[in-house]
């Protein structure tokens, strides 16, 4: 078989870049280790920044969006139970509300309408040839070795994917912090508790109150790094919940039999570059950011646009140098995303050990944006989203 580009992963950053390729009339293959159904089953991130409505707009995948997401133009802190409103309009754009599972299903119809070619249930993906011109992906796929020849690859694959350890060791300088406490979270069929999401600061640990429509919610609590789901009964849940919110919301809290529950660790990880020869790392293959300032997807498509432009220069332009800029491009709204998740993170959540006066001081830091118009614009700004980075 042969393509021009080969994509590792059809996760939220796979499917994309297809379909941004298949628009700019490039040819593309995507091959997937999981079945259809299990990557649509899996509930993540939930707050798409306008940068990534736009590109989903770009490839027409966004018609049930706008029918069904829901445009927040705020969201609130609740510091110790004082409730706090950050708007963003103050920052310039609002974000939607549509789930990743959402985004994905959506993404998986335009390419199937387009005829593009994603091979799912493929096992032992391999990647090679990417220091010379003629790079490939081995696979087996319904039991037949097979071999996908292209120009380029790209790993979409995520943290655990084969990618990014197909690259050499020396080449890649790894950044990395891992928080010594998770997010447990529950999906149910209750109206949320709040009209925007709600960001909760408390001495039991971090909340948070977000949803997925108007009669469906998503809440997570703070829980150390080694605790156990089945230890955690929907009841328990709730009980810690409401522990951490203010008494009128508590007392406003839907409770309801939890559809899924499940703990996700807490990490921040970004490596340098995020491409090598003719292999280019997009998305949670290159990089991870704690849940706190929802970024990871909003990354992840943003790598793409980047990417998916700078091929176009590269065909239809006649520049195929202009690849050689994508990790430095890239890598500048990766830092700044960082940041701003890693501050969510420290500010939010009580870490273990931290000592009492620098517990104070945090407090104070938010009192001190808050007091500000220029520091909860600051914030805002953050949370909707930075400019994407283009080559002029
Ligand atoms: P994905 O979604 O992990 O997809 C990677 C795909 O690659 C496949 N794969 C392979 N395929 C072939 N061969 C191999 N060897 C392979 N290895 C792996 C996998 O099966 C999979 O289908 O990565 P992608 O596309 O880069 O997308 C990244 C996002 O999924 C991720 O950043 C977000 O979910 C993070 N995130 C959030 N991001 C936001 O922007 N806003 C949020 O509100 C938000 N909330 C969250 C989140 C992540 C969470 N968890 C569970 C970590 C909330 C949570 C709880
Ligand atoms: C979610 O709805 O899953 C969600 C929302 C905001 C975050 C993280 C997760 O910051």
């Amino acid at each position: 078989m042969r393509t021009t580009i080969a994509i590792v992963g059809a996760g939220p950053a796979g499917l994309l870049l297809g379909q941004l390729l298949q628009r700019a009339g490039i040819d593309n293959v995507i091959v997937e280790r999981r079945s259809a159904d299990y990557v649509l089953s899996r509930i993540r991130a939930g707050v798409l920044e306008q940068g990534t409505v736009d590109l989903l707009d770009s490839v027409g995948a966004s018609q049930r969006l706008h029918a069904e997401g829901i445009v927040h133009h705020g969201f609130e802190l609740l510091l110790d139970g004082r409730r706090e409103h950050i708007d963003l309009d103050a920052g310039g754009v609002p974000v939607t509300i549509y789930g990743q599972t959402e985004v994905t299903r959506d993404l998986m119809d335009a390419r199937a309408a387009q005829g593009g070619q994603t091979l799912y249930e493929v096992d032992d993906v391999a990647i090679g040839g990417v220091d010379g011109d003629r790079p490939w992906l081995d696979f087996t796929v319904d039991g037949v070795v097979t071999r996908l020849d292209c120009d380029y690859v790209v790993g979409c694959d995520g943290f655990h994917g084969v990618s990014r350890r197909t690259i050499p060791e020396g080449v890649l300088r790894t950044y990395e912090r891992v928080y010594p406490f998770g997010w447990l979270g529950i999906l149910v069929d209750t109206p949320p508790v709040n009209d925007e999401l709600v960001y909760a600061r408390h001495a039991r640990g971090f909340a948070l109150c977000s949803m997925r429509s108007a009669s469906r919610s998503r809440y997570y609590v703070q829980v150390p790094t080694e605790e156990r789901v089945d230890d955690w009964s929907d009841a328990r849940f709730w009980n810690e919940l409401r522990a951490r919110l203010s008494p009128d919301l508590a007392e406003r809290l839907q409770t309801g039999p939890s559809l899924e529950k499940s703990i996700a660790p807490l990490r921040s990880f970004v490596v340098e570059p995020m491409q090598h020869g003719r292999l280019f790392l997009a998305g949670d293959a290159a990089h991870i950011v704690p849940p706190t300032g929802a970024k990871g997807l909003n990354l992840a498509m943003a790598d793409v646009g980047l990417l998916a432009s700078l091929f176009d220069k590269a065909y239809a332009g006649g520049e195929p140098q202009a690849l050689a800029r994508y990790s430095e491009l890239a890598l500048r709204r990766v830092w700044r995303a960082q940041r701003f998740s890693w501050w969510m993170t420290s500010m939010l959540h009580t870490l273990p050990g931290l000592d009492a006066f620098t517990t104070r001081v945090h407090g104070a830091e938010l009192d001190t944006l808050l007091a500000s118009r220029a520091g909860r614009a600051t914030i805002a700004e953050a949370y909707a989203g930075f400019p994407g980075q283009t080559l002029d």
